[in-house]
């Protein structure tokens, strides 16, 4: 690859709505482009419009001319103006068609050339959306790095008045290098009248709302076969939103509010409404709200036709399927849903992919068409016009309450097919001659008390300059401030005995909520629902006793700060193919500022878990190194092209019933696991980033 075709390729991430004529790269670099490529509109003026654009640059990057030029009609049924959603199957259907262009372009320098050329024809979201999925699965394009969705589309991430002052403040202070922060404010969806305003720290955080379309982007449910058919990408998609579940319930208790109610009747009124405020890129209007007490009606639009009773009859297909524990394809050939791969084929069965989908006619496709039809609820027949709500676009689907209520309903499917399982056995459980004797987690520095940690409000700021079309041109002047929860960092120290040979485990870290709602302690079986995943990671044992330390910073779901809201540009990226890799990849990850939740001002108390398992069980065979492209964050991402590292079912050994009644009895009966009280303060204070 040489540069200027990677160059390229990074500067169709920015300014997503500005023809692609038009310099980039804080007005250093132009594309130029064959006469070919102009659309209509500029035709006529293909020397004009490049002559002007093309006149102060440092660098102008010729585009090849295409070797054969793509009919793009069938991306038409989506005008340039109109949302985008993968909910959505005629949008899913399109961008399905879009990936395949992409990934079938013969050679790098002709994919840049079919990028550019297809920019300014197709919906701005669906260009960076398909263009997105391509360059994270062309072998070709593997040192290209994804900007974050928030840098593209800040709009959909923050509230829109900070647009407006960013624009003014760009026409006052030009290119002086002053850097002007804008401030994001907070609580400003709804006011304390609505108890669920409580948890908006957390549904409108930006790297949460990042990570989910980040993740969409890495499993797509449409496309060709060696994008869509990942290593358990069905179980994946169940573990990866339960974990979101365990955690927001978790926020809850935090916040001295119940569990989420999972939305199992599709009849009833949605108490819950929701006014996102934010501003929909392509034009201009604020996403749609729901008021509260909606009811949910069929939709029947131009561009989506579900009925409620449909949806309603894929529900009680799968859950029959769970019931007799098989399924069945379209010839009526039976596959049992068993304890490894039971899972697996209900993932892809009912998120759905048409593709992996074991029988889609029969199964149809619920936890989809439930985002479509609860985002249209404010105009399910198109009478005012309206687009969907937020719940139809994986970029701002978690702001809603209702994300969590319906996903509660579908991760209760899920946990009703785990719990016809036999609980695990000892032999599944135990690791015979590893004793864990203690463990503790504290914050670094020394006068800390073990086993109590801190959360706290922490304002930091982003470029989210890349994004702002016809908006600065000097990118890196205008940052956006935000205040967001955050933790101090801790570590996690455990003693180990191993009474036998060398050998090798793995270390799972759990944190699980003591009581519930009311107080009252929680039993196992629901605690397990609500344990929220730590960290995951190998440890060597030597025979005797073995010290572990471990950081925070280091979890297995979370990717840092940087990571999420890194700067785009050449500049920025390091230089090493490896590290590079590793940076391409990782804007899949938890953030690392919501690893814990927040806690109480009084402290709230919870169960420190961790469990050491018998590394023979749990390996996969495959090249397996530390520094695997984005091995950080591999829990809720997988990793580049290979394997899911660990063998268990997801989850373990939380996924599944135990075979005690508490979770004191439960390590009590297993050497390998223990437990203690971790409190977790949560101080009121906005503390500026270093
Ligand atoms: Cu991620 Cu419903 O699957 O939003």
């Amino acid at each position: 690859m040489t540069n200027t075709d990677l160059k390229a390729l990074e500067l169709l991430f920015q300014r997503p709505l500005e023809p692609v004529f038009t310099t980039r790269d804080s007005g250093r670099t132009v594309l130029e482009l064959p006469d070919s490529f102009y659309t209509d509109r500029y035709r006529n003026d293909t020397e004009e419009v490049g002559n002007r654009f093309s006149k102060d640059v440092d660098l102008k990057i010729p585009i090849q001319e295409l070797a054969s030029v793509p009919n793009l009609d069938f991306t038409k049924k989506l005008g340039p103006k109109n949302q985008f959603s993968l909910f959505n199957d005629r949008h899913r259907e399109i961008a399905s068609q879009l990936i395949t262009l992409f990934m079938g372009a013969p050679n790098l320098r002709q994919f840049v050339s079919l990028s550019v050329y297809t920019k300014d024809r197709v919906n701005p979201v669906l260009f960076q959306y398909a263009y997105a999925v391509a360059i994270a699965h062309r072998p070709d394009t593997h040192e290209v790095p994804i900007t974050n969705i928030s840098q593209i589309f800040p709009s959909n991430f923050v509230e829109p008045s900070v647009f407006r002052d960013a624009r003014q403040e760009a026409s006052v202070i030009d290119n002086s290098g002053a850097r002007v922060h804008l401030d994001i404010p907070r609580n400003y969806t709804a006011s304390d009248r609505e108890d669920e305003q409580r948890l908006a720290y957390f549904r409108e955080d930006i790297g949460v709302n990042s990570h989910h379309w980040h993740w969409h982007l890495v499993y797509p449910t449409t496309g060709p076969m060696e994008v869509v058919n990942k290593d358990r990408r069905g179980e994946l998609f169940y573990y990866m939103h339960h974990q979101i579940l365990a955690r927001y319930n978790v926020e809850r208790f935090c916040n001295n509010l119940k569990r989420v109610q999972p939305l199992n009747n599709l009849r009833a009124e949605i108490p819950e409404g929701y006014f996102p405020k934010i501003l929909s890129s392509v034009n201009n209007r604020t996403y749609p709200a729901r008021v509260s007490n909606q009811l949910l009606r069929d939709v029947d639009r131009e561009d989506a036709k579900i009925e409620l009773s449909e949806v309603e009859r894929w529900r009680d297909r799968v859950l029959a399927a769970i019931d007799q524990g098989y399924v069945e394809d379209p010839s009526g050939n039976r596959t049992p849903l068993d304890d490894v791969r039971g899972i697996d084929i209900l993932g892809n069965m009912i998120e759905a992919s048409p593709v992996l989908s074991i029988n889609s006619n029969f199964y149809g496709n619920l936890h989809n068409e439930g985002h479509n039809i609860i985002s249209f609820a404010h105009d399910p027949d198109q009478r005012h016009l309206e687009e969907f709500g937020v719940m139809g676009d994986v970029t701002t689907a978690m702001r809603d309450p209702i994300f969590y209520r319906w996903h509660g309903f579908i991760d209760s499917v899920f946990n009703k097919f785990k719990s016809r399982l036999a609980p695990y056995s000892a032999a599944q459980l135990n690791f015979d001659g590893v004793s864990v004797d203690y463990i503790e987690a504290k914050i670094g520095k020394s006068n800390t008390k073990a086993n109590t940690l801190l959360t706290y409000w922490q304002k930091s700021s982003a470029d989210l300059a890349a994004g702002l079309d016809f908006g600065p041109s000097a990118d890196g002047n205008i940052l956006a401030s935000f205040t967001h929860l955050q933790n101090a960092p801790f570590t996690y120290t455990f003693n180990v005995t191993n009474s036998g040979a060398k050998r090798t485990g793995t270390c799972r870290i759990f944190i699980c909520p003591k009581v519930d709602e009311r107080n009252q302690p929680l039993r196992l079986e629901d605690q397990r629902l609500l344990a929220v995943e730590m960290d995951k990671f190998t440890v060597d044992l030597v025979p005797g006793v073995n010290t572990i330390r471990r950081q925070s910073t280091e979890s297995s779901v979370a990717i840092p700060f940087e990571r999420s809201f890194r700067p785009v540009g050449a500049d920025y990226q390091p230089t090493a193919a490896d590290e590079l890799a590793r940076f391409r990849f990782c804007g899949c990850g938890w953030p690392q500022h919501l690893l814990l939740p927040k806690g109480t001002a009084q402290g709230m108390l919870f169960d420190l878990f961790v469990m050491i398992s018998d590394y023979s069980q749990d390996s996969v065979q495959q090249n397996n190194t530390p520094n695997d492209a984005c091995s950080t964050a591999y829990s809720f991402c997988g990793l580049k092209d290979k394997l899911y590292p660990d063998r268990r079912t997801m989850g373990y050994p939380f996924d599944r019933r135990l075979p005690n009644a508490n979770l004191t009895e439960l390590v009590g009966a297993f050497g390998n696991m223990a437990k203690t009280d971790l409190r977790i303060v949560f101080n009121d204070r906005v503390i500026d980033k270093a």
